[in-house]
C-alpha cells in the first residue's frame, strides 16, 4: 500500500507498506527518510531532532545531493549539497510489483528558481525501489543545449548499534581525500572509525560491506565510483541544531557517488544514472 501523508505543518510524504517493509518518502527532496524490514530494526538512520519543514533539510534517511556535491565549486553562497534535496518533487508514478516490492518514481526538473542557482535545463528521476532489497536509481538528463558537468551522492546514512563496533569493508587499498585533513592519503585495511571521518574515495569496486554486531548491510553500486564515508563525530553534533550530541554514536554514512574526482560531463540530450543497491543480512547468532 502506498498512501500519501502530512505532518501538521503539512510537510507532505508518502507511506509505503508491503509484505516485508515500510518505507517513508518525503515530496521534499524525493528524501526517502525511513525504511526497515518488518520485525526488525530501521536500515537508515534518522536523527530525532531532524527538521521537517520546508526549505529545510531532512537529516538522515537517503538525501539526494545533486548537482554539486559538498560545497558549490566556485560559489560557497550556493547551498551545500546542491539544491535537489530541498526542492519539492512530483510524484511521477508508484508501482506494487509483487506482494513484497513496490515502486516509487518522483521527478525533478529546471524552474526559474534553478536556473538562477544553476543555469541548465535539466531532468532529474528518482526510481526507488522497495522491497527487501533496496534501490535508488537517479538519473541525470541534459534537456539544454550547452553540457554541464555534476557531482552527485545518494547520501545514505546507515543505523548502526554502536559507532565503536563497526567496520567498513571493501575500501582496502583505495585512496581517498580527506576532508579533515585536506590530504590524500590510501586506506589500509577495514575502516574503523574512532574521530570525525569525512572522506572520499575513488575508484571503489562496489560492495562496501558494512560489518555491525548483528547484521551486515551491503552497499552496491552502478554508475558511480566514488564512495563517501563520514562521521561527524561529538564535536560537529553538539554544533547541529538537527543532531542530538551523542548521534554520531548511531550513524555512519556510506554514499554512493559522482563525487568531485569523478564528476560527469553530460552533452545535450544525454543521460547517467547512479544507482545504489543496498541489502542486509542479521548476523545474530
Ligand atoms: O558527505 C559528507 C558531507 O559532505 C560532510 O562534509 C558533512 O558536511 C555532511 O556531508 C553533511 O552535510 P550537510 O550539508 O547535510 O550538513
Amino acid at each position: 500500500m502506498i498512501e500519501y501523508k502530512h505532518f501538521d505543518n503539512d510537510f507532505r510524504y508518502l507511506e509505503i507498506s508491503n509484505a516485508s517493509v515500510r518505507a517513508k518518502i518525503a515530496l521534499q527532496g524525493a528524501h526517502l527518510f525511513h525504511y526497515e524490514h518488518v520485525g526488525e530494526d530501521p536500515l537508515l538512520w534518522l536523527s530525532e531532532s531532524s527538521f521537517f519543514e520546508t526549505g529545510k533539510v531532512i537529516r538522515g534517511g537517503v538525501p539526494v545531493c545533486w548537482p554539486w556535491f559538498g560545497k558549490h565549486p566556485t560559489n560557497s553562497e550556493l547551498p551545500q549539497h546542491g539544491f535537489a534535496r530541498s526542492s519539492v518533487w512530483e510524484l511521477l508514478g508508484t508501482k506494487e510489483i509483487d506482494e513484497h516490492t513496490s515502486e516509487v518514481i518522483l521527478r525533478l526538473h529546471h524552474s526559474s528558481g534553478s536556473l538562477q542557482l544553476w543555469p541548465y535545463k535539466f531532468e532529474l528521476l528518482l526510481t526507488i525501489t522497495i522491497g527487501q532489497t533496496l534501490s535508488l536509481a537517479l538519473t541525470s538528463k541534459n534537456c539544454d543545449t550547452q553540457a554541464f558537468e555534476i557531482t552527485a551522492a545518494l547520501h545514505s546514512y546507515f543505523a548502526i548499534g554502536n559507532i565503536g563496533n563497526v567496520h567498513v569493508e571493501g575500501l582496502a587499498g583505495k585512496s581517498y581525500f580527506d576532508k579533515v585533513t585536506e590530504q590524500e592519503n590510501t586506506q589500509h585495511g577495514n575502516v574503523s572509525i574512532s574521530n570525525e571521518v569525512d572522506r572520499i574515495y575513488l575508484k571503489v569496486d562496489y560492495p562496501v560491506s558494512l560489518h555491525d554486531k548483528t547484521r551486515t548491510i551491503h552497499i552496491n553500486a552502478l554508475g558511480s565510483s566514488s564512495t563517501i564515508v563520514w562521521n561527524p563525530w561529538k564535536e560537529n553534533c553538539v554544533s547541529m541544531a538537527d543532531m542530538e550530541d551523542d548521534a554520531y554514536k548511531t550513524m555512519l554514512c556510506i554514499e554512493a557517488a559522482n563525487a568531485p574526482g569523478d564528476a560527469l560531463q553530460l552533452a545535450p540530450g544525454e543521460e547517467h544514472t547512479l544507482t545504489t543497491i543496498i541489502s542486509s543480512k542479521s548476523t545474530r547468532p
